[in-house]
């Protein structure tokens, strides 16, 4: 179930990174918003998603199969051509299996207006293509839809607007974890019934996915420096921690970025400094900071990372992204993992018209609504990046997402440039202080860990 509330506006939010702008972007006023519900019922969208697509040409039922090669592939939909009735489908609305225009055999699918039918289909294999075939007739000008969602994509669908039956088909690459996709058919307006029959949900086969960087942090010693870089001493958001190279390493195929206690002279100290990088006197806590800047960039693709989250008062861990060229935030930031406050967070953050005050879309996700043990357990977050959208996953449900059409900087740097065009690198990181809240409580040390970063073209 969503709970999360989404934000969209000038400076909104907390969360605020980069070193240059530190102080600036993340004064006290920044205030987390007020909790805005989500509208809309989830029983009833499977034809109003706006992230869905409508693919494929249909074309006209000629009743003669064209694949009559080897053996056929297994239907993994129940009850495929509404003939049983004995439950698969979930008939919801008012739509209604019925006797008065079949496909084949003696029943379909009647649906008028904002009702139809839908099947979840379990067992299926993770980053796998699917391909979901089915006829539908329409005596309706609203159309009538096939498509499938919760699969770990964006929803997909095709339509149905002729008088007769035509077939038309769709596929779709299930999510990294997941392993069951909603199938359905649906009519969401009008009133004039249409017919839907005879769908058809195969294997393709995998997914055409290409690896084009990883690290899986194999083995144990050092972090791989070709591929990894380390920030050191204080470098944003008023955090607590020093961040130091040796705070980070590879833990018997792990990374494990360790937030330790200190307690040794700043060596950048400046008695009576306004800086808070050299106005404290003493080194309390220490972390690692790792990005890929100058080492591996990528624009477009997707990006899978499991993890495990701190989530202890004090602690700030996240993976991120920002864009190679450009100052913060007109570059452009992806929080995929934000952890702090007893939240997961997912966020997007561009260039307004004001100099280091962002424009957010963000979101937030009470770690006690995904149940007991969650913290304990390693998790998979995806950022899938395409020219026109960033969808961010955790464990194939969507957390967050934006349309790049409208990700345009304002006038206070870079003026134009879509930040979510050109190549971000990546960022792991683990805060103490700032956003993660005080450390006074925080038993040391404390480890984020992370089990592989890999990015799929
Ligand atoms: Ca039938
Ligand atoms: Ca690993």
């Amino acid at each position: 179930m969503r709970v999360a509330f989404a934000i969209f506006g000038l400076g909104a939010f907390t969360g605020c990174r980069d070193s240059k702008s530190a102080q600036q972007a993340c004064s006290p006023s920044c205030e987390e918003p007020e909790p805005v519900e989500e509208t809309g019922s989830a029983s009833t969208d499977s034809g109003t998603s706006p992230s869905a697509e409508e693919t494929g040409d249909a074309r006209v039922d000629t009743g003669t199969d064209a694949d009559d090669t080897g053996s056929p592939p297994v239907n993994l939909l129940e009850d495929p051509g509404f003939e049983s009735g004995a439950g698969a489908w979930s008939i919801w609305g008012g739509a209604e299996r019925s006797e008065s225009a079949p496909h084949s055999g003696r029943w379909a699918l009647k649906a008028t207006a904002t009702n139809g039918a839908e099947q979840r289909v379990g067992g299926l294999e993770p980053n796998t293509v699917y391909r979901l075939k089915g006829w539908g007739k329409n005596n309706d000008t609203e159309p009538l839809l096939i498509g499938v969602k919760d699969y770990g994509g964006d929803e997909v669908r095709v339509s149905f607007t002729a008088p007769e039956y035509r077939e038309n088909e769709l596929t779709f690459t299930t999510g990294f974890t997941n392993t069951a996709a909603t199938i359905y058919a649906y009519k969401h307006a009008g009133d004039t019934p249409a017919y839907a029959d005879d769908l058809v949900l195969t294997a393709d086969g995998p997914s055409g996915r290409a690896l084009v960087w990883s690290d899986e942090f194999d083995g144990s010693g050092p972090v791989d420096t070709s591929r990894w870089n380390t920030e050191s001493g204080f470098v944003r958001n008023e955090e607590v921690q020093w961040y130091q190279a040796s705070n980070a390493a590879r833990v018997d195929g792990m990374l494990v970025i360790e937030a330790r206690s200190e307690d040794r002279p700043n060596p950048d100290f400046v008695a009576g400094s306004s800086d808070w990088r050299t106005n404290r006197e003493t080194i309390t806590h220490s972390s690692a900071s790792l990005t890929t800047k100058g080492l591996f960039g990528f624009q477009y693709g997707h990006l899978v990372v499991r993890a495990k989250v701190t989530n202890e008062a004090g602690t700030w861990p996240a993976i991120w992204t920002l864009g190679d060229e450009c100052e913060w935030p007109s570059n452009g930031e992806v929080d995929v993992m934000e952890n702090y406050g007893g939240n997961v967070l997912a966020n997007f953050a561009w260039g307004s018209d004001s100099r280091w005050s962002p424009i957010w879309d963000s979101s937030h996700w009470p770690v006690s609504d995904f149940g007991p043990g969650w913290a304990d357990a390693f998790h998979l977050w995806e950022m899938e990046w395409s020219e026109d959208r960033i969808t961010i996953r955790l464990d194939g449900a969507v957390l967050n997402d934006v349309d790049l059409s409208g990700t345009v900087n304002g006038a206070a740097a870079c003026e134009g440039l879509n930040p979510f065009r050109q190549a971000h690198h990546i960022r792991l990181n683990l805060a103490l202080g700032g956003a993660g809240g005080s450390v006074e409580d925080l038993v040391l040390p404390t480890q984020y860990v992370v089990d592989y970063v890999r990015v799929y073209r």
